[in-house]
């Protein structure tokens, strides 16, 4: 059976610290995102893109930026993305910031508690996205993601989904990592999430790295990709407005995809935070394609994606 994939596009910037973001579906598009997918002999449904409130550009209120807007944004991809798994499709998230990741990952869980199905997430990123109005130094919703999925932050956004917390900490496995606010690190690790950091890639080689984040997974596991592209060196990816130096190069990059594609469990995934405003010649969008590519490179993930 040939999966089908559904993309989602999600134009916003609005938990971001610089606008741009928003136009990150288009970017991936142009990139020729739908041509390769299709390569695969996957089935592709672009169902457009999601609307919602424009960006205000206004300060934190009670440590939160925009958060009526975030709400607004994540119910709108909850629902979309909800769908697209009801109908047995893989959906790519194409953001936008990495806020967006309350809606798709709520949604996800959700499909896992209605299925059955053992919930895992590869969180790749330069950044835990694990702060909260008292840690953050921002007010920036998309540094706090993580933290709001497993029931840390506003009611109106834990509660998307339904259930509270939407995911268990230990669901999650972040690679990359390299900047973490200073209370932010605390909460991390009183919180047990599994954070392999530059240093571990450093130590043990992406291999080593992958091998462990995607240990244990069984044919019942869904995993979920939340691709923050802040995660690959700046060097090689320059378009997103988070940069921090010091990523996987392009190799460790292909190879933490390829490993994924090998376990052919991969059944949803976000791409997230592609710039263009930061970018030269939408080098970062067609490198996120080519990266994908590799995700989906292995027949194996022809299986049914349900
Ligand atoms: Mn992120």
């Amino acid at each position: 059976m040939s999966t089908t994939i559904e993309l989602i596009g999600v134009p916003t910037d609005i938990g971001a610290g610089a606008r741009g973001a928003s136009m990150g579906p288009e970017a991936l598009r142009v990139a020729g995102l739908i041509e390769m997918l299709k390569n695969h002999g996957l089935i592709v449904i672009d169902s457009g893109n999601l609307a919602g409130p424009t960006n205000p550009w206004l300060p934190p209120v009670n440590g939160y930026r925009h958060l009526a807007e975030v709400t607004e944004w994540n119910e709108a991809l909850h629902e979309a993305s909800y769908a697209a798994l009801q109908k047995g499709h893989l959906p790519i998230i194409l953001g936008g910031d990495h806020c967006l990741g309350i809606g798709s990952i709520s949604a996800v869980a959700r499909h896992c508690r209605a299925t059955g199905k053992d919930l895992r997430v590869i969180w790749l990123d330069a950044h835990a996205d694990f702060n909260t109005s008292e840690l953050t130094p921002t007010g920036n919703i998309h540094g706090m993601p993580v933290a709001i999925l497993c029931g840390h932050g506003p009611e109106q956004l834990i509660q998307i989904g339904g259930v509270v917390p939407a995911i268990d900490s230990d669901v999650v496995h972040q690679i990359g990592i390299r900047s973490v606010d200073e209370g932010e690190k605390r909460f991390v690790h009183q919180q047990g999430l599994e954070v392999f950091d530059m240093r571990y890639i450093d130590e043990h080689g992406m291999r080593e790295t992958m091998a462990r984040a995607l240990d244990g997974m069984t044919d019942n596991t869904h995993l979920h990709v939340s691709f923050d592209v802040d995660f690959l060196d700046p060097a090689i990816a320059p378009g997103v407005a988070t940069t921090v130096p010091g990523g996987p190069t392009y190799r460790e990059a292909q190879l933490c995809m390829e490993m994924i594609a090998d376990t052919g469990r991969l059944a949803s995934l976000d791409i997230m935070e592609v710039n263009p405003a930061c970018d030269v010649k939408n080098q970062t969008a067609l490198l996120a394609v080519d990266l994908v590519d590799s995700l989906f490179g292995k027949s194996t993930l022809m299986r049914d994606a349900k």
